[in-house]
């Protein structure tokens, strides 16, 4: 089951392994205080799920709709972890998500009336950080030092790129414009509550001011990350030390700055009173970064040799030409960023694939469009939606997703086709394309093979042990809550350095609950960013 639970009118699916020996037919849903059957039903046939390699059974107990705390009972089987229906089911999963990125600030202690147990010290002021011989130019040769303070922690590391940066700011952003009435009174205790803007803006506006610093003023051009030479030991990040750089100024990275500043501006006109010139300072930095892709279109990232940090490489640019260009042009109305729909095609996005953003923007606008577009964005958004529905249905486990799925940071697939059902499902209100990002959020919340909810500090069995160095070097036993961890990756890459190992190489069983297990435990700015965003979603779009 959803072990963090489920809204009332929700579709609401559990699964049962189908062990050879367990000949139940049918299932009851027991209130878990009282021990009374609320609801009876039939299990589902056994059908193999490819993903695990094993047969599983569904139980549909949709028609529970009274809120309370309830467990599953199949004869044969342990009972199921105790589950809530409420209609806010959602709402501390969301606050805990958002309030990750939070615990994962630079440049800034973490006190203790906000941060409580997991309250530590500042690490990286990244006041004194080096231009890398990678990204020296007239303006700021080798070894110049420049500040570029704030920003979240990328991950488990301590080191800040923009590529990924730039999918999370959009979709927390794009959270807060789609399903304002969340946020509106969230109240989160972070440091600047109370200050006259939404906490979530707030928590936004901590890593879009360092991106700003992250733009060359001489040229526009925007480096890819801020970084040490290797990856630190495990220590608080008080005590990582290391020199910081500031390495290669590239495209990808110049046009996803590009993209998220131009969004940005338009989500900040609506605060000037709050933060004056902001929002066109925002658009001047996205036209001058759009500027110099023009003029440096295949700056393809490589890593120099002094540093071994995370590379978010990316030699496909099209999707970043066509995503910035899209939200410049809506930012600004001028036809000139304007990118051939026609030509363009819809994926799931992730740090490398960003053209999906771009139908997500275009479909939340539909009012600034033409007729002709408008009929072009619905028909990406809704041919895409059906195609994960077919999937979804041909699915022994309703889970429209394949055994080559199933890669580094495979939550966040998931979530992320879970925000592109959503997109459609805000088009057109088919129930089953709720239903379909409702069964892919389950999976990251418990109805998966290992009963594993993959969010710290949300359900019954969380992870204890993410590869996330404050958890692991803080003393304290919980984990840092709120964050979603990679999951399930049969690439198994962390094998050799693990003490332990996995289970299984099946895809959807690739997964260790190990600090060693960078390849399934680490957690990433970029995966908790649809987690926000999807949990919004269900709570704002479910029908009471
Ligand atoms: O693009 C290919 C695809 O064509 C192929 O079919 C597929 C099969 O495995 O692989 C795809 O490439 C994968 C790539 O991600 C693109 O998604 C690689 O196998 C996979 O190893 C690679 O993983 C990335 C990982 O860094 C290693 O580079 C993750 O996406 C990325 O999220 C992760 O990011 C790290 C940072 O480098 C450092 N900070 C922590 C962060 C999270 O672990
Ligand atoms: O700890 C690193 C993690 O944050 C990265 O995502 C991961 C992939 O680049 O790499 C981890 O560092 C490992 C390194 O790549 C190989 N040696 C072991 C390191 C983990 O302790
Ligand atoms: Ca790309």
């Amino acid at each position: 089951v959803n072990q963090v639970g489920y809204l009332p009118g929700a579709t609401k699916v559990a699964a049962a392994p189908a062990a050879p020996a367990m000949k139940a037919a049918g299932f009851q849903v027991v209130d878990a205080r009282s021990g009374r059957v609320v609801l009876r039903g039939r299990l589902g046939a056994p059908a193999l799920w490819a993903p695990a390699g094993s047969e599983v059974r569904l139980m549909d107990f949709s028609a529970l709709t009274r809120p309370g705390q309830y467990q599953i009972r199949v004869a044969g089987l342990p009972d199921s972890p105790t589950f809530t229906v409420a209609p806010d089911a959602y709402a501390a999963l969301n606050a805990a998500a958002i309030k990750a990125f939070y615990f994962n600030r630079a440049s800034t202690p973490l006190l203790p009336e906000h941060a409580g147990r997991w309250a530590r010290a500042a690490g990286h002021p990244d006041d004194e950080v080096r231009v890398h011989a990678s990204a020296a130019g007239p303006g700021r040769p080798e070894g110049t030092v420049i500040r570029a303070p704030k920003g979240w922690y990328d991950a488990g590391d301590y080191n800040k790129y923009i590529v990924n940066s730039g999918i999370t700011v959009y979709t927390l952003l794009a959270a807060w414009e789609h399903f304002p009435e969340v946020f509106k009174a969230q109240r989160l205790n972070i440091p600047e509550s109370g200050n006259g803007l939404p906490d979530l803006i707030d928590e936004v506006l901590w890593n879009l001011e360092w991106m700003l610093d992250m733009q060359d003023p001489a040229d526009g051009g925007v480096y890819h990350k801020l970084t040490n030479q290797g990856f630190d030991g495990v220590v608080m990040p008080a005590d990582a030390r290391g020199e910081r750089y500031v390495v290669q100024k590239s495209t990808a990275a110049t046009l996803d700055f590009a993209a998220v500043m131009a969004q940005a501006s338009r989500v900040f006109s609506a605060f000037e009173a709050q933060r004056p010139g902001l929002s066109q300072r925002m658009l001047v930095a996205a036209r001058r970064a759009w500027t110099w892709a023009q003029q440096h279109p295949a700056e393809i990232y490589r890593q120099p040799p002094d540093i071994r940090t995370g590379g978010y490489d990316d030699n496909q640019l099209a999707d970043e030409f066509a995503w910035s260009g899209t939200e410049l042009w809506l930012a600004t109305g001028e036809a000139s960023y304007r990118p051939d729909l026609a030509q363009l095609t819809i994926s799931t996005p992730g740090w490398a694939d960003v053209k999906g953003l771009l139908w997500v923007t275009l479909g939340a606008h539909l009012d600034k469009l033409g007729e002709n577009d408008s009929v072009v964005v619905k028909a990406r958004l809704m041919t895409f939606a059906q195609e994960q529905i077919a999937l979804w249905q041909a699915s022994a486990y309703r889970l429209g997703v394949r055994p080559e799925d199933f890669g580094w940071g495979s939550n966040s697939e998931l979530l992320n086709r879970a925000l592109m059902l959503l997109q459609a499902y805000r088009l057109d209100r088919q129930p089953r394309l709720l239903a379909a990002a409702q069964s892919l959020f389950d999976h990251v919340l418990g109805r998966n093979p290992l009963g594993q909810s993959y969010v710290t500090g949300f359900g019954t069995h969380p992870p204890m042990h993410p590869h996330h160095r404050p958890s692991e070097a803080d003393g304290v036993e919980a984990p840092v809550p709120g964050f979603l961890v990679g999951g399930p990756n049969p690439g198994q890459q962390d094998q050799k350095g693990c003490p332990v190992p996995y289970a299984s190489k099946q895809p959807a069983l690739s997964y260790l609950d190990h600090f060693c297990s960078y390849a399934s435990n680490e957690v990433a700015i970029n995966w908790n960013a649809p987690l926000v965003y999807v949990s919004a979603a269900l709570q704002a779009l479910t029908p009471a």
